[in-house]
């Protein structure tokens, strides 16, 4: 194009934009709204517009269920637990009257096997293809061959949640990178005056002491589930309660100062102190011994009376923007993978929510117990939490 054209051109270009300025006419009415776009069709649910969920505790952000309600006029009826237990002995009575529950993966595993959920329709879950291919394939290796009845919720690690200031004004070397916090009574019998706390959780527990003890923390070999109770007996003294859940608040308003916990939850304590403006340091470490794993799944009973809807949910909590306000508001890693750069980089990066690829081979998975396993650990904890 030469000079004289290309003046033209850009003239030409002027007194367009110009003209389309300097327009004082009203612009032409727009087409009717169904002329241009078609109506969205209505989003298929059950007959009846509600949904039972049953998740644990202080595991979603507030807005969620709200906005989920607001965009598809479904209600939401909302029951919390702290412990997979808990969940498990209702679902096994069955007729639990809920949508989606929320078990961990080891759990999950021989729920399935004893018919407790249904099978996934897929064709409902678009957003799966959202999800980190890499998880998916690390529970369904273990636990739920095809990820055929379950998606990952949000994943993690139990270690050692403290109150800083607490922890060194009794203990100035304090090993906070270590489970001997917990399971040296030398060491944790300095706490009890200020309150330390243990989950009620008791393969993860007994699979931290057997990491502790430099043993295999799916160990079922009675010899080694005697030497973690030996442990646990001689610090249950020094423990003030067992509790997965109280725990949150009690260290957030320095009631308690040491707790074997969730890493989500002690963020959240630490976030509620801070809400509250109170004075108190929280924090988490994943123990230099390892820690274990979670994989806490969506999964929809077989008896679920609403599985459209809860189809309906699942997908909408694999949209990025809706998984990544969780992991922002309750500090657990998710694994959507189309959320993480929508992820607060406060959560993203803080390598106790994503740990660094150097400490993963540290991390081990809590694998699903035999039955007869299962009986000699109740026991086990029985007598932990009892004292006797
Ligand atoms: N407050 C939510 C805690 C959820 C933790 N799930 C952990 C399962 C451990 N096996």
């Amino acid at each position: 194009m030469n000079a004289s054209l290309l003046r033209l051109s850009a003239a030409a270009t002027v007194a367009l934009l110009l003209a389309a300025c300097g327009n004082k006419e009203a612009p032409p009415a727009p087409p009717p709204a169904a002329a241009t776009a078609p109506a969205a069709p209505a989003v298929e649910t059950d007959a009846e517009k509600v949904l039972n969920v049953y998740n644990w505790s202080d595991y979603i952000d507030p807005g969620v269920v709200p906005e989920f309600e607001k965009e598809t006029g479904i209600k939401v009826n909302y029951d919390v637990f702290d412990s997979n237990e808990v969940l498990e002995t209702k679902l096994l009575a069955g007729r639990t009257g809920y949508d989606i529950v929320v078990p961990s993966a080891s759990f999950l595993e021989r729920q399935i096997k004893a018919g407790v959920f249904q099978k996934l329709d897929k064709a409902k879950l678009p957003n799966l293809k959202n999800m980190d291919e890499a998880i998916a394939q690390r529970v369904a290796a273990a636990h739920d061959p095809g990820n055929e009845h379950a998606v990952n919720y949000f994943w993690g690690t139990s270690g050692v949640g403290y109150n800083e200031a607490k922890i060194t004004e009794r203990m100035a070397s304090a090993p906070v990178d270590s489970f001997a916090m917990f399971y040296d009574p030398s060491v944790v019998s300095k706490f009890k005056d200020c309150g330390v706390t243990v989950l009620d959780a008791p393969s993860e527990v007994v699979g931290t002491v057997l990491l502790y003890l430099g043993k295999d923390p799916n160990s079922e070999k009675p010899e080694d589930l005697k030497a973690a109770e030996d442990v646990l007996m001689k610090i249950r003294p020094y423990i003030r309660y067992v509790n997965s859940s109280k725990y949150i608040e009690d260290l957030a308003n320095g009631e308690v100062c040491l707790s074997l916990g969730w890493v989500g939850d002690v963020f959240q304590a630490r976030d509620r102190a801070n809400a509250a403006g109170k004075d108190v340091m929280i924090k988490y470490r994943i123990p230099k011994e390892g820690a274990m794993m979670f994989f806490d799944m969506l999964a929809i009973p077989v008896d679920a009376p609403h599985p459209i809807n809860a189809h309906l949910f699942i997908n909408y909590l694999m949209r990025p923007e809706v998984a990544a306000k969780n992991s922002d508001s309750v500090h657990y890693a998710n694994s959507n993978k189309a959320s993480y750069d929508l992820i607060s980089k406060d959560v993203r990066e803080d390598p106790a929510v994503y740990p660094t690829p150097d400490v993963m081979p540290k991390l081990q998975p809590d694998l699903a117990e035999s039955p007869q396993f299962t009986r000699l650990l109740t026991r086990t904890w029985t007598r932990f939490k009892t004292g006797k």
